[in-house]
């Protein structure tokens, strides 16, 4: 087993454990503590499911056993795609125990990413439900098998079909168990926004992830007494981790799954479950303040409205407290590490008009300009980040380390932000081309090389477009050649190359030419900023 390691300078990680940051816990460690202090407690409730912490850790402990027992071996990486449902986290826990390390996938995933997330994990495992939403994850697996020979098992987490079922995996009860993790290894690997071109993987170690959930539990004010809704895909490192599911069960407070995020899922269950606490991006807030006046079930119990993966507009962020009747925090994070979080006792001026800030005093924030120089204080800039819970580098990728991070560590995160005079930060866009579609960030650069295998695309420059209701949508300026393709056919034909649905452009804008000035050709990132001011300047006029 050859684990990743940690990638700090030890003289960083020496600091980040003096402070006490890192504490030498795993998620093994912290999962055993729970439930040798509160045995009986509810922990997770998903569907039929409820499960003490003692439960869920026997639960884990069988997992890691048969997943052993059928030939995965510590260290094997194992894509997991599964939705919310008690399993995500009786699998995971498992995958710990037996120190194999997930790969999470988001359930709206297919073919094209989850074959890209296991070639470049170099995965032997593959995890899925049989079924969600309307689609079979068992045909996908086989193509994902078809692919990449080296997934060698794949596990079904209800029906098995053609593979092994979660409850019949091969007794392992004569298996020892690995060691317990190292805490500065990796424990798994989390998938990045994609600003440009596929996704990339990002390790995160216990010591680093641990202490982002166990400080943002604290500042969420989670106690064992607080109920978390995971809402959105438990997967996103949002509801995973700010505080998330793991930062509740690090708190023993008690985790409820929905099996989707829209209010007539939820409501019932926050009523039921007496929730205090959950996180969604802006479109769902939109969707909840519409349908909370009207609902007939009682969501008194809910203290907090966590809202964030996207900028949700100070007009939106005053009605959440007058309509739902809770504290909003808005929550400005991502995937590779730095979390901004407004506090829950913050002026309310404080919590609709900025986007928090850092979890961490050891949060090295910069702001800088085109140049990399500072900005003048209250000024927009670049936003660069190191500290004890943002990466160095992601894994296995060089080209894409040189471009993400200084020589001196500090991860580039392409968001232009300002901070005012208390250290909030308030994001204004970003630099690099990737479309937040409702929280979900779409590669203009990976959609563009998709369309540009349509016989009769020329060429395509994929943008983002204001969206009341997404915030933003994609657009895609093709150049056509031969016939004339219909937009709609090219969004089905699209939607047949095996991408995640939310990929597919939502509009498209057949175009002649595309400007090229006088020296040539311009950049790529150019065309897709005229192209843009073009259209919205024609849009308004
Ligand atoms: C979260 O993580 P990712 O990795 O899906 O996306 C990160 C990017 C940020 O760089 C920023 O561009 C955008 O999403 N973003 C926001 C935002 N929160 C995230 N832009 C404006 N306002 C916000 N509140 O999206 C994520 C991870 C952990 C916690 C919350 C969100």
């Amino acid at each position: 087993m050859i684990p990743l390691q940690q990638t700090w300078p030890e003289a960083f990680a020496t600091r980040y454990r003096e402070k006490g940051y890192w504490r030498g816990e795993t998620f093994t460690s912290f999962l055993r503590a729970r439930a040798g202090e509160w045995p009986d407690r509810l922990a997770v409730v998903g569907g039929e499911r409820r499960w003490s912490f003692a439960e869920l850790e026997a639960r884990a402990e069988t997992t890691a056993r048969g997943l052993l027992a059928l030939g995965l071996r510590p260290g094997d990486r194992v894509v997991v795609q599964l939705p919310n449902i008690a399993e995500f986290l009786s699998v995971v826990f498992g995958l710990f125990r037996a120190r194999l390390v997930p790969v999470y996938a988001l359930p709206a995933h297919r073919s094209v990413e989850i074959i890209h997330f296991a070639r470049s994990a170099e995965a032997r495992g593959y995890i899925v439900a049989d079924r969600h939403d309307g689609f079979d994850y068992r045909p996908l697996a086989q193509e994902v098998q078809r692919e990449v020979p080296a997934v060698a098992h794949v596990v079904v987490v209800g029906e098995g079909g053609p593979f092994t079922a979660l409850d019949t995996l091969p007794d392992g009860s004569a298996i020892e168990l690995p060691l317990d993790a190292d805490p500065s290894e990796a424990a798994f690997l989390q998938i990045s926004g994609g600003s440009t071109g596929l996704s990339k993987l990002i390790p995160r170690t216990h010591d680093d992830y641990i202490y982002s959930f166990r400080a943002s539990a604290e500042i969420c004010g989670l106690t064992p007494e607080s109920v978390y809704l995971a809402a959105l895909p438990v997967a996103h490192n949002f509801p995973m981790s700010s505080p998330g599911v793991f930062g509740a069960l690090y708190a023993g407070a008690r985790v409820v799954l929905a099996p989707s995020p829209s209010p007539e899922a939820a409501f019932p269950l926050i009523a039921r479950e007496g929730v205090t606490i959950t996180g969604l991006v802006p479109p769902l807030a939109l969707l909840w303040l519409q349908a909370a006046p009207s609902t007939a079930h009682d969501l008194s119990s809910l203290r907090v409205l966590q809202v964030g993966g996207a900028k949700f507009l100070t007009e939106s962020a005053r009605r959440v407290k007058p309509v739902l009747g809770c504290t909003l925090q808005q929550v400005f994070g991502m995937a590779e590490g730095l979390v901004n979080y407004t506090r829950l006792d913050d002026p309310e001026e404080v919590i609709v008009s900025t986007q928090g800030r850092p979890i961490s005093p050891d949060d090295e924030v910069l702001i800088l300009d085109d140049e990399g120089l500072p900005v003048r204080e209250g000024e927009a800039g670049h936003l660069l980040t190191r500290g004890p819970y943002t990466i160095r580098a992601y894994h296995n990728n060089d080209g894409a380390n040189a471009r993400a991070f200084t020589p001196d560590g500090f991860y580039r995160t392409g968001d232009v932000v300002k901070r005012t005079p208390e250290g909030y930060l308030v994001v204004q866009g970003r630099a690099s081309d990737h479309i937040n579609r409702a929280g979900e960030k779409i590669s203009a650069e990976e959609i563009e090389e998709h369309l540009l295998g349509h016989p009769n695309v020329f060429d395509a420059a994929v943008v983002s477009l204001p969206d009341d209701f997404l915030g933003e949508r994609s657009c895609a300026f093709i150049i056509a050649q031969g016939d004339k393709p219909k937009a709609a056919a090219l969004k089905a034909w699209m939607r047949t190359r095996g991408l995640a649905d939310f990929k597919v452009p939502d509009q498209i804008v057949f175009v002649d030419g595309f400007e090229t000035t006088a020296v040539g050709k311009v950049s790529r990132k150019e065309l897709r900023a005229s192209l843009r001011r073009r259209f919205l300047a024609q849009a308004e006029g």
